[in-house]
């Protein structure tokens, strides 16, 4: 009976024991900034703000009113990261210009000066920053100091460092931590499919969307636009085909069938043109550049006929030449030929 009572007594403590666990044992959060101060053991131009929490309700705002470079550093945060996979962390980019920090990890094993000097931490500019926010994952298992000569001493970590270049707004960080395994939805952060996720593995960064594809909806004017730009591209492939039957040079209107076969082929698939102002953007510059360059042929081809009739201006630019030797003259005079809209007359091939 008085066993019975003492359990009864611990049992709460017992099971919240056990519930903890769950978490304790599989994730730590270095910082989570929901206090309205900052904790003492991190340094740099940083305050706390409620702008743009990726978990909670606060986050850390990165900001020098003075245009310093921004950067954040902790000295005091627990030494041994040696079971977690990764570390993982938020940042939100307000702006829709892309930039580059650094991340430093030291270990005990080297000095301040031995990692600026020789390579003796992990140091390297891997932290992109998209537009909007960036979940960032760093495995720790695979990672070497600089130098490349062992690993990181994942039991003695000593500092921890992020810093950027000189930037004009603030940037939002939250929620720090080291993760085991797959992380539970009480310390996961906020995620929306169009975000972007970067893992960096040591020296290599695999930006990606967050995903999944079918989870991404594209805006009704977006979908107008792609198909806008596609049927411009194609549009002009069919006049630069039946211009080259006919003989004529087309260098110059290849270019923007070029950069479309990039925008939509390749660009399109790099995860910082995939946001739909940046999108939107390259779509604009494909449709107006190739229907700027189908208009240029047509003015060719109609050239063609009245050139036949019309008496040579200026010089004679009727000239029999073979087909294969007509290239230089719009290279050399393409701007006065085509740009000034002045189509005054063309090689006869
Ligand atoms: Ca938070």
């Amino acid at each position: 009976m008085k066993f019975c009572h003492i359990f009864s007594i611990f049992l709460p403590f017992i099971l919240a024991s056990c519930t903890s666990n769950d978490t304790s044992t599989d994730v730590i959060v270095l910082d989570d900034f929901e206090d309205s101060s900052i904790s003492a053991i991190w340094k740099g131009t940083v305050s706390t703000s409620k702008e743009f929490p990726a978990h909670g309700k606060r986050g850390l705002e990165l900001y020098s009113p003075e245009k310093q470079p921004l950067w954040l550093e902790s000295e005091e945060l627990i030494k041994d990261w040696s079971k977690y996979d990764y570390l993982k962390f938020d940042i939100y980019n307000p702006s829709p210009q892309l930039y580059y920090g650094y991340i430093e990890i030291c270990d005990e094993l080297g000095t301040d000066e031995q990692a600026e000097f020789h390579g003796q931490s992990y140091n390297w500019q891997k932290v992109f920053l998209n537009t909007g926010w960036n979940h960032f994952e760093f495995l720790l298992q695979n990672a070497m100091v600089s130098e490349g000569d062992r690993p990181l001493s994942l039991d003695k970590i000593r500092k921890f460092r992020l810093s950027f270049g000189s930037i004009d707004h603030s940037l939002y960080l939250d929620n720090i931590r080291l993760v085991k395994g797959e992380e539970n939805s009480k310390t996961a952060s906020r995620i929306d499919p169009r975000d972007c996720r970067i893992v960096i593995d040591d020296r290599y960064v695999y930006p990606m969307l967050v995903g999944p594809e079918e989870a991404i909806r594209p805006s009704p004017e977006i979908v107008q636009l792609r198909s806008a730009a596609k049927t411009a591209a194609e549009n002009l492939e069919k006049e630069v085909n039946i211009a080259d039957l006919q003989g004529y040079q087309t260098l110059y209107q290849r270019i923007p069938l070029i950069t479309a076969d990039i925008g939509l082929g390749i660009r399109n698939k790099l995860v910082w043109f995939q946001n739909e102002v940046e999108e939107t953007k390259m779509l604009d510059y494909i449709i107006s550049s190739c229907s700027e360059a189908s208009k240029e042929i047509e003015i060719i081809l109609s050239t063609h006929t009245s050139a036949k009739s019309a008496p040579s201006i200026g010089f004679n630019l009727k000239f029999p030449v073979p087909n294969k030797y007509t290239v230089p003259f719009l290279a050399i005079d393409k701007k006065s030929f085509i740009s000034e809209k002045k189509p005054f007359g063309r090689i006869i091939v």
